[in-house]
């Protein structure tokens, strides 16, 4: 089989860190350690690295991003997959930093936005995402690796 050796990013936003210990009615018992430990099992397997960051702090987020040299066109990653949880509705700064970035993302949420609070309808990421999930639980993020997966491959074809 083809191996891939490439790079994504897995972004979480405010009190994603709370995960599975708080309100799991909204957002499920699974932890957010169980999520990476999963999807690190998935990503190994296709010898792609995975890159997990959350921060209570959007300044932090946006720093970890220049970090990685992806505001000066770093090549090394390949993608983001994020969660900007209450950054979603609120943060500009998040969403223009993402932007510089030029990387494809897939913004993932556990719950149906849609379907909760008006002021959770509108996001700052979705209309410049590659894809939206949400209201499918933790289970999202796989189906977000599982598209990059499909993807790369299909870019590592082509080339
Ligand atoms: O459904 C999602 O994934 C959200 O991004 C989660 C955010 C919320 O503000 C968005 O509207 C939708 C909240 C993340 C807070 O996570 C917690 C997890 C457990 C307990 C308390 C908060």
């Amino acid at each position: 089989m083809t191996q891939l050796n490439r790079h994504l990013l897995i972004i979480n936003g405010a009190n994603l860190h709370l995960l599975g210990k708080r309100e799991p009615h909204i957002y499920g018992s699974t932890t957010l350690s169980d999520i990476e430990h999963r999807l690190n099992q998935t990503a190994t397997a296709h010898q792609v690295r995975l890159t997990f960051i959350q921060s209570n702090h959007e300044g932090v987020l946006v720093d970890a991003l220049g970090e990685f040299g992806l505001f000066a066109g770093n090549e090394c990653v390949d993608g983001v997959i994020i969660n900007p949880a209450g950054f979603t509705h609120t943060s500009v700064v998040l969403r223009d930093a993402l932007l510089a970035c030029n990387k494809p993302f897939i913004e993932v949420h556990l719950s149906n936005i849609h379907a909760r609070e008006p002021f959770r309808h509108h996001s700052y990421f979705s209309d410049k995402a590659v894809g939206v999930i949400c209201g499918l639980g933790d289970i999202g993020y796989d189906m977000a690796l599982k598209w990059f997966l499909t993807h790369l491959y299909q870019s590592t074809q082509d080339n």
